[in-house]
């Protein structure tokens, strides 16, 4: 892909609607625009970001076991009044009328029609266990929404929806979603503490909130030292082991009575990208959503959902991985794994020697932003900082001459001069 070509609004200015890093590097950087409060529209740039993020998600969900599927985003509203939410869930709630008066509403949340699509279409425990996942976009009517895309009105989750025969099965699929999560953040370079948390408007008595690391989190928390030394992606887990490690929020921290000797004790501050939540029968009974058991009897099956901020995730991730100069992407949700700077684009040697890399990397499949825009070099360093690709590499005149190409490492800052051709196999290799 080449910049002057494509669609990249760069932002000189912080924008002064924006409070936090990542909202205003988000803007900065051609990932969003707000469209009306707390809905955003995304670029070219945050959408490739978002849909690596998605599909990191999705993998681990199907290796998980669970089965894909895309509910609507309107939902009737009689679903919500079986269950016993429709009033409840008050102002959050995005109501809609349709042109024969019938109430619809913009979906926060998927348990209600999931728990229909059940109800409708499995009859035996032999189907059992069941887990159903979908990313959809949500609509919560946030009092107020900030922050840009972490707190926002309209956002993109992943979430699924375990049915188990009993309890004991129904634990076993939330344990499952708990690994499955902590791989899921792991795999995007991210440490994730899973908190026993209250259950809120979903309702239930088991649920985990997971809190990324970041400086700028929006709550503190205290934790194990073992949760960075695990290989959540190698070790074989002990999800027990796991749960039972020491994690506690800013109110549920005491000094006087942790667990954990000091030396063991972790502190940071964390940003909520997911949420487990076990709750038993709380949806199948009112909605009728039975099987029959072995023994004949027609048993509500045992249910937990499960949420993954998919959005907020390119907020978080930007929240944890950034500099005074900007985005620093870890690999896995970069948008491009390597930004190509031609320093001179007049230069025909310079142009050339561009065109044979982008081309030759194409061809290895690695994903290659060029800049070459007629700009000054100050400049394009400087957006290429901005845009925070995790490599980059300059090709000038004088290096042309000595036959090199410069490479920088966009976390570390680390440069080297290396030939064209090595270049090639490091990152076609
Ligand atoms: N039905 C359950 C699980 S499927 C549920 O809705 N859980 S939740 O309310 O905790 O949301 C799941 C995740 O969505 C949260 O952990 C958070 O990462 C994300 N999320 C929630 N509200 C917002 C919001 N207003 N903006 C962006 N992300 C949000």
């Amino acid at each position: 892909m080449r910049l002057s070509r494509y669609f990249l609004p760069l932002l000189k200015e912080t924008p002064a609607e924006a409070q936090i890093v990542s909202h205003q590097l988000m803007l900065r950087a051609g990932l969003i625009r707000q469209s009306s409060a707390g809905i955003y529209s995304w670029l070219p740039f945050g959408y490739r970001v978002l849909r690596k993020v998605e599909q990191i998600v999705r993998e681990e969900m199907d290796r998980a076991g669970a089965h894909e599927i895309l509910m609507p985003s309107i939902q009737p509203a009689e679903l919500w009044k079986e269950s016993g939410r429709y009033d409840d869930y008050g102002k959050e709630m995005l109501r809609i009328t349709d042109r024969h008066d019938r109430a619809m509403l913009y979906g926060p949340t998927h348990e209600e029609v999931v728990t229909d699509i059940f109800r409708r279409s499995v009859r035996s425990y032999k189907d059992l266990p069941l887990n159903l996942y979908q990313i959809q976009w949500k609509f919560r009517d946030e009092i107020r929404p900030r922050f840009g895309v972490m707190r926002g009105r309209e956002f993109l989750m992943k979430d699924n929806y375990s049915f188990d025969l009993d309890f004991a099965g129904a634990l076993r699929s939330y344990n499952a979603m708990l690994l499955a999560y902590l791989k899921t953040f792991r795999r995007m370079g991210l440490t994730a503490i899973p908190m026993r948390a209250d259950s809120g408007a979903i309702g239930g008595d088991l649920s985990h909130e997971f809190q990324i690391l970041a400086q700028t989190g929006e709550s503190a928390v205290y934790f194990d030292a073992a949760f960075e030394d695990i290989d959540f992606l190698q070790d074989e887990l002990d999800v027990e082991q796991l749960k039972a490690l020491y994690a506690a929020t800013d109110e549920q921290h005491d000094p006087a009575s942790c667990p954990v000797p000091p030396e063991r004790l972790r502190s940071g501050r964390g940003i909520e990208v997911g949420h487990i939540f076990y709750f038993g029968t709380k949806y199948s009974k009112p909605l009728g959503a039975t099987v029959v058991g072995p023994d004949g009897a027609e048993i509500p099956v045992e249910m937990g959902s499960y949420g993954i901020g998919v959005s907020r995730l390119v907020g978080a991730l930007i929240e944890a991985f950034h500099d005074e100069a900007g985005i620093c992407w870890p690999e896995p949700v970069a948008p491009f794994r390597l930004g190509l700077i031609n320093l001179r684009p007049s230069d025909q040697g310079c142009s050339a020697l561009v065109a044979e890399l982008e081309a030759k990397l194409a061809r290895a499949g690695v994903e290659v932003l060029v800049d070459d825009r007629d700009d000054s070099p100050g400049a394009k360093f400087a957006a290429m900082d901005l845009i925070g690709l995790p490599w980059q590499a300059v090709v000038g005149p004088r290096g042309l001459k000595e036959g090199v190409v410069e490479l920088k490492c966009r976390r570390t800052g680390a440069r080297e001069q290396l030939s064209p051709d090595a270049l090639l196999q490091r990152f076609a290799a």
